[in-house]
């Protein structure tokens, strides 16, 4: 493998600093942000595919990985105002919702006794609830399914109840563990950089703020996720920087399982004059990303908002990592225009995508521990 790809890059015509970039990357050396730069600007799309999978073979040989799970999105009222959320509604809009904790009961009633492993929990930020609240969420939820893994509030929803809390991050996870909180997803970074968020989500949780949550996260002995919403005013060089803040994050703390590029959605919201990337640039920010981060062990991409050939394509570009059935769970990206407007996959579904991507199906736990090869 490594020997077709030095071949490949002497025989191509790739510009002479993609070439030393592209060497780095077969040298296992880190690549910097200005080369990450230049292999967003000039790098082909075919080298990019080789690399991204020679860096993907590394860690994880030819596995790709998908788990059994299902979300719960409590509420869509949120104080927040993010231009890019088409989620959102006002408690006064017919399409608003809030889960009260017996319907949370009901929602996990539904898998008693059903082979999942994890439920994900996240949505808007109500302006009623509280730290007591969301701890609350997770103990009817264990109470009804004990065994359940619960990867639950992005570093938005914990931003917003530990400081109403008046505690320290670190104390108020550790709350929110005691009562079964299992890892943390990786929703609300969006772009790391204070100017983009002034324009995308100016009143939600800062970069700071977001980066302090994950690492108070981890020294509290949590695992989390980092997502990038990329496609809409950001530059290469803010993917870039964005990508450099988690990776040095990780050299400290240890404790991002996975990166997931978010492509922006432009259905129903404040930024839909924006249009959408297309799907090449959807594969070589995958691929760069894979590329980025030698400390990241697994780069997903998220099927329901990437539709399911898409997420299959993914696969040649550095991605091992599907997520899971979700079972018609999830409204976020149904409501922002994704064309799968009841997002669920089987198992057979999802082990097929990735066979006849000529790749071995794995189903894994929520910390990325293998359960069973397919
Ligand atoms: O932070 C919101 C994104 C995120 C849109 O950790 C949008 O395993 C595209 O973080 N177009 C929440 N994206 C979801 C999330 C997530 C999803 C799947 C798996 C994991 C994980 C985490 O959804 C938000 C925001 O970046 N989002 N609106 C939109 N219009
Ligand atoms: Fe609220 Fe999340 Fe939508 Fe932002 S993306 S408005 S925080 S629900």
């Amino acid at each position: 493998m490594e020997q077709t790809l030095i071949n490949y890059i002497s025989n191509s015509a790739s510009d002479p600093s993609i070439k030393s970039i592209a060497n780095k990357v077969i040298a296992e050396q880190r690549i910097s942000v200005d080369e990450t730069i230049e292999l967003y600007e000039k790098a082909e799309l075919g080298l990019l595919a080789e690399l991204s999978t020679l860096v993907c073979t590394r860690k994880n040989g030819k596995n790709v990985y998908f788990n059994k799970n299902f979300h719960i999105e409590p509420t869509n009222i949120c104080v927040f105002n993010c231009k890019f959320c088409s989620y959102r509604r006002q408690a006064s809009d017919p399409l608003s919702w809030v889960m009260s904790v017996d319907d949370i009961a009901e929602a996990a009633k539904k898998y008693i006794g059903k082979d999942v492993s994890e439920v994900h929990i996240t949505g808007g930020v109500h302006p009623d609830w509280d730290l007591d609240y969301y701890c609350l969420i997770i103990q009817t939820i264990k109470k009804v399914l004990p065994n359940i893994h619960v990867k639950a509030y992005s570093a938005v929803e914990l931003e917003y109840c530990i400081r109403k809390a008046k505690l320290p991050y670190r104390e108020g996870i550790r709350r929110l563990k005691a009562c079964g909180l299992g890892s943390i997803p990786g929703g609300g970074a969006e772009i790391l950089n204070p100017e983009v968020r002034e324009k995308i989500c100016p009143d939600k949780a800062s970069a700071q703020a977001w980066l302090e949550i994950h690492e108070a996260a981890h020294a509290e002995g949590l695992f989390s996720n980092a997502t990038m919403l990329y496609g809409h005013v950001e530059s290469y060089r803010h993917r870039a920087e964005h990508m450099d803040a988690i990776r040095s994050l990780q050299d400290r703390s240890h404790g991002f399982n996975c990166f997931i590029p978010l492509k922006f959605r432009s259905g129903d919201n404040a930024l839909s004059y924006l249009g959408e990337v297309n799907l090449t640039e959807d594969l070589r920010n995958f691929a760069i990303s894979r590329i980025f981060f030698d400390n990241i062990e697994h780069i997903k991409a998220y099927w329901p908002m990437l539709g399911r050939e898409n997420t299959q394509l993914a696969l040649a570009f550095g991605v091992d990592d599907i997520d899971g059935t979700i079972d018609d769970t999830t409204k976020i990206y149904s409501m922002a225009g994704a064309e799968d407007k009841k997002p669920r996959m089987t198992v057979d579904m999802l082990t097929g995508i990735i066979r006849s991507a000529g790749r071995i199906p794995f189903e894994r736990d929520s910390l990325y521990r293998p359960i069973r090869e397919y």
